[in-house]
């Protein structure tokens, strides 16, 4: 054997080597993970998918950057069961949690418990929100339940703690120490979970005076009359007639009316107000000293009045997004600087998106466009063309298939989800045609409900504390404002999406498998 040829047999088996191996070396080079999730944060408050209420150039980065998702879908609008369907790619009715009450059982497999125990050093720092101890993680600093704004308190490793300063900032510094002090021998997953810009919409001191006197606009279905859509003449959730004098709209008045469904908010108020420190509470009264004087000029005029309460509840909103945006710029510095900008793969999503007065709501829960759609962006540079998008169907069960996957580790078959790289690789993506969706909670006036979604229906039956279906045509009906359910018209396609509300009822072995009515 000449030199010539041993020399490639040596290349060619130093290659094949490299790429079978199972050894550290190769784990060494498996992508880091930073998954950054905010709570609460609509589509439209990101300038990457809606510039008309802010900019979040931060934000927008990993959409520059990456791929924007534009129909991403949670299985259930509200916190603690998005965060449990995140964790373990399963519905709520397998994964435990179907409302903010439950406990989550830790003693189920997760995602990052995989990662940890294949060799990733994991993290969970923020809002957890899932009553029992984090498990799956080698450092985890969290929020005792919601959190607070303002210096507060954390449960670092079982440990309860107070910081000072304000929660996002507090967040985004504990991320960045942690990513600084790890051990650099072992790819990370880092899930930084942000509690802004969930109610009451407490922003940072320094940001008290963005958008003040901002204009925006209404949205077209604010004075919604819920004709025809039963679930909506219940609830409460309105800005108009359910939020708070005082929690939303940050005027002391303790002789205002307050709706019942708000009983707690004046107590609830002042404990929240009182973590300020003296120096700091004197620049919060008097940022919010001209809101108070301009809410007793316009109170009596019913126009005005609704305007106002609005722009009230955007403005602090918003001013807790920047917040969000800034942290994202911090962390997305951190990896550029140290030089992890590549083999890292970056997620920003919420665990739900918002109403932002439309339909004249705010919060979520509801099966409509703007609770039941999240943001989701992802950058990894290695494999992801930057401002790419797609319309296909995806849904909060896909991130944990997602990160195993990238990561190159198998999706157990009990997951329910399915790796998003498929859509980002486009090798003939075969996708889903519907998603699926099941919300529990009673909470302010909501009606549980189950539904289907495909590119162009929505069907939807409230089978509790009221009985009716609702059924939408999204192509020429995206503000859901017709219930077509009751028109002879649509009944050969009802029959069709109730059957394939029922395969994928039974698909994802969901107890509660057949259409009641
Ligand atoms: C609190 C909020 C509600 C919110 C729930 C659930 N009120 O009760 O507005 O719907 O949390 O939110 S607050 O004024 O006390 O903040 S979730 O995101 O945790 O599910
Ligand atoms: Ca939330």
């Amino acid at each position: 054997m000449n030199l010539k040829v041993s020399l490639i047999i040596f290349f060619l088996a130093v290659i094949l080597v490299s790429c079978t191996s199972e050894g550290p070396n190769n784990v060494e080079k498996r992508p880091n993970i930073l998954f950054i999730m905010s709570d609460d944060h609509g589509y439209q408050a990101i300038s990457a998918y809606n510039s008309d209420l802010i900019q979040t150039p931060n934000i927008d980065r990993i959409a520059n950057e990456g791929i924007k998702f534009n129909k991403a879908f949670v299985t259930n609008s509200l916190c603690a069961p998005s965060r449990a369907v995140i964790l373990t790619g399963k519905f709520s009715h397998l994964n435990g949690v179907t409302g903010n009450g439950q406990i989550f059982d830790g003693k189920q497999q997760t995602f990052p418990k995989i990662l940890q125990q294949n060799g990733y050093q994991t993290a969970m720092i923020g809002k957890w929100h899932l009553k029992s101890h984090p498990v799956g993680f080698d450092y985890w600093n969290v929020l005792p339940g919601q959190g607070d704004y303002y210096n507060p308190g954390f449960i670092k490793m079982g440990m309860d703690t107070i910081y000072k300063g304000y929660v996002t900032e507090l967040i985004t510094k504990l991320s960045k120490d942690w990513l600084k002090n790890r051990d650099t021998s072992k790819p990370f997953l880092l899930m930084m979970h942000q509690k802004a810009p969930h109610r009451n919409w407490l922003p940072a001191l320094k940001n008290l005076e963005l958008f003040d006197d901002s204009d925006f606009p209404l949205p077209e279905n604010f004075y919604d009359d819920y004709e025809g859509r039963e679930a909506l003449k219940k609830q409460m959730l309105t800005v108009r007639n359910h939020m708070d004098i005082r929690m939303d709209f940050k005027v002391p008045c303790d002789t205002c009316d307050t709706a019942s469904v708000n009983s707690w908010a004046p107590e609830e108020y002042w404990r929240r107000l009182d973590r300020l420190l003296p120096g700091e509470r004197q620049i919060w009264d008097k940022n919010y000293k001209k809101e108070e004087l301009e809410f007793y000029t316009i109170k009596d005029d019913e126009a005005k009045f609704d305007r106002w309460k609005f722009r009230r509840f955007l403005e602090d909103y918003l001013r807790c997004i920047v917040s969000v945006d800034e942290s994202v710029g911090q962390v997305l510095d951190f990896l550029k600087e140290n030089n992890l900008e590549k083999n890292t793969i970056v997620i920003y999503t919420s665990d739900q998106g918002f109403y932002l007065g439309e339909h004249g709501l705010f919060d979520k829960r509801f099966m409509y466009e703007e609770a039941m759609r999240t943001p989701l962006l992802i950058r990894f540079p290695n494999e992801i063309k930057g401002k790419s998008q797609t319309e296909l169907l995806t849904q909060n069960i896909d991130i944990a298939p997602t990160l195993l996957d990238v990561a190159g580790f198998p999706v157990p078959d009990d997951m329910q989800g399915t790796s998003l790289r498929k859509i980002w690789k486009k090798n003939n993506v075969k996708w889903r045609d519907a998603v699926y969706y099941h919300y529990y909670e009673k909470g302010f006036g909501a009606s549980p409900h189950y539904g289907i979604r495909t590119k162009r229906y929505k069907l939807i039956h409230f089978y509790d504390v009221i009985d009716a279906w609702e059924l939408y045509d999204l192509k020429t009906d995206p503000h859901e404002m017709h219930n077509l359910y009751s028109d002879p018209a649509y009944e050969k396609k009802i029959k069709e999406l109730k059957n394939k509300l029922m395969d994928l009822k039974s698909r994802y072995k969901d107890p509660q498998n057949d259409l009641i009515n």
